[in-house]
C-alpha cells in the first residue's frame, strides 16, 4: 500500500507475468527472448538445438515458479518427506512430459507453429538422460512422477552419471557399445547447486582410542576425500503445482586437496587424484541384475548415499529439530540393496558425527529405512567381498559387525540356536572368502520390506527372505509396481488418449480406474473401428521408423508381435526366436500354409560382459536375415531388431503393439513393467504366470490373456527332480529341427561355431527351462494366430485390456506406499499467497 501497489496486482505479477504465463502469446515471447538472451541467436541463424534450448528454458521458468512455491509451502509447517534412494533413474526426455504436466502442450504447439517451427521437431532434438539400466531405474522415474502428481513432498536422490547407459548399435548382427555423452550439448533441466556439497571419505584405516569421557572411539583416517555437488532437476506433477526435487550428486575433488601435492611439486599426483575423484560419478554400470562386485561400484553406492544422508540431516536440523527425531522428517526408501549401505552410514553419522549412543542411533536408523526387493535371482543379490568392503569402508565394516553381533544375540534364542538359521540370517557370509550380504543388512535395518508383485512377495517370504519373514512377519508387504499413464499413454499415444477422452472424459489420466468406463464401448462397432484405426496409424508410424533405422520393410497390416526389454536368459528372447524359426519351417515345408502375417519386433540392450545375451542378439539378427529375405516367406514373417532400446524408442514402440511377449521362466521376473505399458496401449499379452502377469491376467480376464507354460511351483519341482532338456529336444520334431538348424549354421552362412555356446547351454544346462515350455508356447501362439483372424473379437479384447488396466498406474502403487509404509499425506501447493 505504501508503494501504491494493489495487492491483487502483485499476485498477478507473480502468477501470470510476461515471463511465466501459459498463453500462446507469452510462450511465443518467452521462446524469442530466450533465443536472443540465452542462446545469443536470432531466427535466421538459430539451429534446431538453439530453438530446443530456448523452449526448454521457457518451460523451465514456469516449472521453477512452482518449484519455489513448493519449497515455501513445505517449510510453512512440518511434513514428513519421502526420500527415495536409487542408484538409477531412467527419466526419458523431459520436454514433452513437462508440457503435458504443465497443461500447455497445445498452447506450445501453437506458439512454435506461429514462430515457423514444429514442436515435434524440437521434442525429437532432446537427448534423454539414460541414468538407468531397465525396469528398476524406470520404476524410480514413474514413482517420482506419481509422488509429485499426488502432491506428496519427496526428494529423489541418486548419481549424476556423466555417461549413462551405453548406446547400442548393431553391426553385422552383433551389439556394439558406444558411450552415452548425454551432457554434450548442456542440460537445461538441471540446476547446479555449487553451494550445496558434502565431503565423502573413502578408504584408509581406523584409529582406536578412549576419549576423555572414557568412551571407546574409532577415528576414521581416510585415504581420500571426495566432494559431492548437488544437481537438481525439478519434477512437476500432472496439473498440480507440486514440484519435487531429483537431487543427483556429481563427484569432484575437494578444493583443498591438491594443495600439498602442488607445494611438494608432485603435479602429476595431484592431477591423478582429481581424476580418481571425478571417476566416482563418471559412468553407470551397465549390468542389469548381475553382480560384478567391483570396487568403484561400491564407492559409487557409498558416495551418493553419504551425500544424501548428510543432506537430509542438514534439512532436518535446519528445521530446528533434534537429531534423534530424524525419522519424523524423513522416510527413506531403498530401491533394492544398491543404497543399502545407507543403514551403516546412518549409524556412523549418528554415532561419530552427532555423538548419539548406539541404542539411540539404532532406534533412529531402524525407524527410518524401508527396503524394496526387486529380484529373486541369486546372481543379482548383492554381496561384497569383506576385504574389499573393508578397504573402502573400514568404519562401516566395524559398524556392520556390531549390528550383526547384536542382531544374532537377539535372534539366537528365537531360533533355538539352529545353526542353519543363524548362518542364513547373519550379515556376514562364510566361505573361502567372507562376504557381506546387503539384503540381510537391508532387512535388519528397515522397518518395512516389500516385493514388487503379489507372486514375487509370496516367493520372497517362502524362499530368499524366509528366515527374516519368520522373525518379522509384520515388516513384510506387497506393493505391486505401476507405471505413469502420463508418459506411457498421454505422451506416447496422444491419438489413443484423445479417443479415450472423447468417450469418458479425461479424469482417467489421474484416476486410471476410470478407464473401466470404456468397457461399455467394447462391443460398439464404431468405437472398435476408431480403436483399431488408431492402432493401425501407430503401426504405420513404427513401420516408418523401422525402415529408417534398419532398412527393413514391414507391413503395418501384419500382427505386431513385440518383445522389448533387457536381453536376459531368464526373459527368454530365445524362446520367442524358436517360435519364429518354427513358423519359418512350417512355411518352408508347406509354402501355401495359411498363417497370419507377423512382424516380430525385438529391442533391448545386453550387458557388455554377458556373452550369452549378446549371442541372443546375434541369433535374432541372423534368423531375421534368412527369414526376411527368403522368397518362400512372401513377406508373411519379418524379424526386426530395433537398435538402442531406451525411453524415447519405447514411447514409439508400445502404441504399435498387437501382441506383448512376457515369457520369462515363472518365478524369475519380479514384476515387469513393460507388460503393463503394452497392455494399457491395447496389446494382448502372451505370457507365463510370472511377476505382475498374474495380476494383469486377473484384471483383464483370462479370456483376454494368452497363458502358457509351467507355473513357478512346477519350475521348482522340475528343477529339484533334475531337468533334462535333451529329452524334450529328442521328442519334439519341430524343436529338434529348429535347434539343429541353429547349430549347423543354417542361419550363419553354414558357420557351425557361432551359436555353439547358446546351443550347448539350451541342450545341456539351461537354468530357464526353455524346452520344457516350448510346446506349450507354440500351441499358445497358434491360438493367437486364430484369435487375430477374428478382427471384431480382437478389437474387443484389445479395448478390454486397456479398460481393465486401472490398477497398474504408479499413482496406485505410490498411494499404497504412502499409506502403508511412509505414513505421509499430500500437501497441496498454491501459487497464490507465495
Ligand atoms: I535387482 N530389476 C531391474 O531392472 N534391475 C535390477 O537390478 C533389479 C531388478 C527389475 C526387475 O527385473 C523387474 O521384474 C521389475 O519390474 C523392476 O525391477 C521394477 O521393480
Amino acid at each position: 500500500e505504501d508503494r501504491g501497489l494493489d495487492q491483487n496486482e502483485v499476485q498477478n505479477v507473480l502468477v501470470e507475468d510476461a515471463r511465466t504465463g501459459l498463453t500462446v502469446e507469452t510462450l511465443k515471447k518467452a521462446i524469442q527472448n530466450n533465443l536472443f538472451y540465452v542462446q545469443g541467436k536470432y531466427p535466421e541463424i538459430a539451429t534446431r538445438n538453439d530453438y530446443y534450448m530456448a523452449l526448454a528454458y521457457a518451460v523451465r521458468d514456469r516449472i521453477l515458479q512452482r518449484w519455489v512455491a513448493s519449497v515455501k509451502q513445505y517449510l510453512q509447517e512440518k511434513h514428513r518427506i519421502v526420500s527415495y534412494l536409487s542408484a538409477e533413474y531412467l527419466l526419458g526426455p523431459h520436454l514433452a512430459n513437462n508440457l503435458i504436466n504443465l497443461g500447455i502442450y497445445k498452447e506450445t504447439e501453437q506458439a512454435t507453429k506461429e514462430l515457423g517451427i514444429s514442436l515435434d521437431w524440437l521434442i525429437e532434438k532432446e537427448v534423454e538422460p539414460g541414468l538407468g539400466n531397465g525396469g528398476l531405474g524406470r520404476l524410480a522415474a514413474c514413482y517420482m512422477d506419481s509422488l509429485a502428481t499426488l502432491e506428496v513432498p519427496a526428494i529423489g536422490y541418486g548419481i549424476r552419471y556423466q555417461f549413462g547407459i551405453f548406446e547400442q548399435d548393431i553391426r553385422d548382427g552383433w551389439q556394439v557399445e558406444d558411450t552415452d555423452n548425454w551432457l554434450r550439448r548442456g542440460n537445461p533441466w538441471e540446476i547446479a547447486r555449487r553451494e550445496l556439497s558434502y565431503d565423502v571419505k573413502l578408504g584408509g584405516y581406523l584409529q582406536h582410542y578412549t576419549d576423555r569421557d572414557g568412551k571407546f572411539r574409532s577415528k576414521w583416517i581416510p585415504e581420500l576425500t571426495v566432494k559431492g555437488v548437488a544437481y537438481d532437476t525439478p519434477i512437476l506433477g500432472y496439473k498440480v503445482n507440486t514440484t519435487n526435487t531429483l537431487r543427483l550428486w556429481k563427484s569432484e575433488a575437494p578444493r583443498s586437496f591438491d594443495f600439498q601435492s602442488f607445494n611438494a611439486g608432485d603435479y602429476n599426483f595431484a592431477v591423478n587424484q582429481k581424476i580418481v575423484c571425478e571417476n566416482l560419478s563418471k559412468v553407470l554400470y551397465p549390468n542389469d541384475e548381475t553382480l560384478n562386485g567391483k570396487k568403484l561400484r561400491l564407492q559409487q553406492q557409498y558416495f551418493f548415499v553419504s551425500c544424501s544422508l548428510q543432506d537430509m540431516i542438514g534439512i532436518h536440523l535446519r528445521q530446528g529439530e533434534k537429531i534423534e527425531d530424524f525419522q519424523s522428517t524423513f522416510s527413506v526408501q531403498l530401491n533394492d540393496t544398491h543404497p543399502a549401505v545407507a543403514i551403516a552410514e546412518m549409524m556412523r553419522l549418528l554415532l561419530d558425527e552427532h555423538d548419539l549412543d548406539w541404542s539411540t542411533a539404532w532406534r533412529v536408523t531402524s525407524r527410518t529405512f524401508a527396503y524394496t526387493n526387486h529380484t529373486l535371482l541369486p546372481e543379482a543379490l548383492e554381496k561384497w567381498d569383506l576385504e574389499l568392503f573393508q578397504s573402502v569402508l573400514p568404519r562401516h565394516l566395524e559398524i556392520i559387525y556390531e549390528i550383526n553381533r547384536r542382531f544374532l544375540d537377539e535372534v539366537t534364542v528365537r531360533v533355538y540356536g539352529d545353526p542353519e538359521k543363524i548362518r542364513s540370517l547373519s550379515l556376514i557370509g562364510e566361505g573361502p572368502r567372507k562376504y557381506i550380504k546387503m539384503a540381510n543388512l537391508a532387512c535388519v535395518g528397515s522397518y518395512a520390506i516389500n516385493g514388487v508383485a503379489a507372486l514375487h512377495t509370496e516367493l520372497l517370504k517362502k524362499t530368499v527372505l524366509k528366515d527374516f519373514y519368520a522373525l518379522y512377519p509384520e515388516k513384510f508387504s506387497n506393493k505391486t509396481n505401476g507405471v505413469t499413464p502420463r508418459r506411457w499413454m498421454v505422451l506416447s499415444n496422444p491419438k489413443l488418449t484423445e479417443l479415450i477422452s472423447s468417450k469418458i472424459g479425461d479424469g482417467w489420466i489421474k484416476h486410471l480406474e476410470e478407464l473401466s468406463g470404456l468397457e461399455k464401448f467394447a462391443d460398439d462397432p464404431d468405437f472398435q473401428k476408431q480403436w483399431m484405426d488408431v492402432k493401425l496409424e501407430m503401426k504405420k508410424n513404427l513401420a516408418r521408423k523401422i525402415k529408417n533405422r534398419t532398412g527393413i520393410d514391414v507391413n503395418p497390416e501384419s500382427m505386431f508381435d513385440i518383445q522389448v526389454k533387457r536381453i536376459h536368459e531368464y526373459k527368454r528372447q530365445h524362446l520367442n526366436i524358436l517360435h519364429v524359426i518354427t513358423l519359418y519351417n512350417r512355411i518352408k515345408q508347406n509354402p501355401e500354409i495359411d498363417i497370419v502375417p507377423r512382424t516380430f519386433v525385438f529391442a533391448g540392450k545386453a550387458a557388455p560382459g554377458y556373452k550369452l545375451a549378446k549371442l541372443m542378439i546375434k541369433l535374432i539378427n541372423s534368423v531375421g536375415d534368412i527369414v526376411n529375405n527368403d522368397p518362400d516367406v512372401k513377406d508373411r514373417l519379418k524379424v526386426v531388431f530395433y537398435p538402442n532400446y531406451n525411453v524415447t524408442n519405447a514411447q514409439k514402440i508400445y502404441p504399435a503393439a498387437d501382441l506383448s511377449e512376457q515369457i520369462s521362466t515363472a518365478g524369475k521376473e519380479a514384476s515387469g513393467t513393460g507388460n503393463m505399458k503394452l497392455s494399457m496401449n491395447g496389446a494382448l499379452t502372451i505370457g507365463t504366470l510370472d511377476g505382475a502377469n498374474v495380476e494383469i491376467r486377473e484384471c483383464v480376464g483370462e479370456e483376454n490373456f494368452f497363458l502358457f507354460g509351467l507355473t513357478a511351483e512346477e519350475v521348482a519341482r522340475i528343477k529339484s527332480e533334475g531337468y533334462n532338456p535333451y529329452g524334450y529336444y529328442q521328442n519334439n520334431a519341430e524343436l529338434k529341427l529348429a535347434m539343429d538348424q541353429i547349430s549347423s549354421g543354417y542361419f550363419s552362412h553354414l558357420d557351425d561355431t557361432v551359436f555353439k555356446d547358446l546351443v550347448k547351454s539350451l541342450l545341456y544346462d539351461d537354468q530357464f527351462l526353455l524346452f520344457a515350455d516350448y510346446q506349450s508356447y507354440i500351441e499358445c501362439q497358434d491360438k493367437v494366430d486364430v484369435a487375430y483372424r477374428d478382427k471384431v473379437k480382437w478389437a474387443k479384447m484389445s479395448i478390454l485390456n486397456t479398460a481393465r488396466m486401472g490398477k497398474f498406474s504408479s499413482d496406485r502403487s505410490i498411494q499404497e506406499y504412502c499409506e502403508d509404509i511412509w505414513k505421509v499425506k499430500s500437501v497441496p501447493v498454491s501459487l497464490n499467497g507465495n
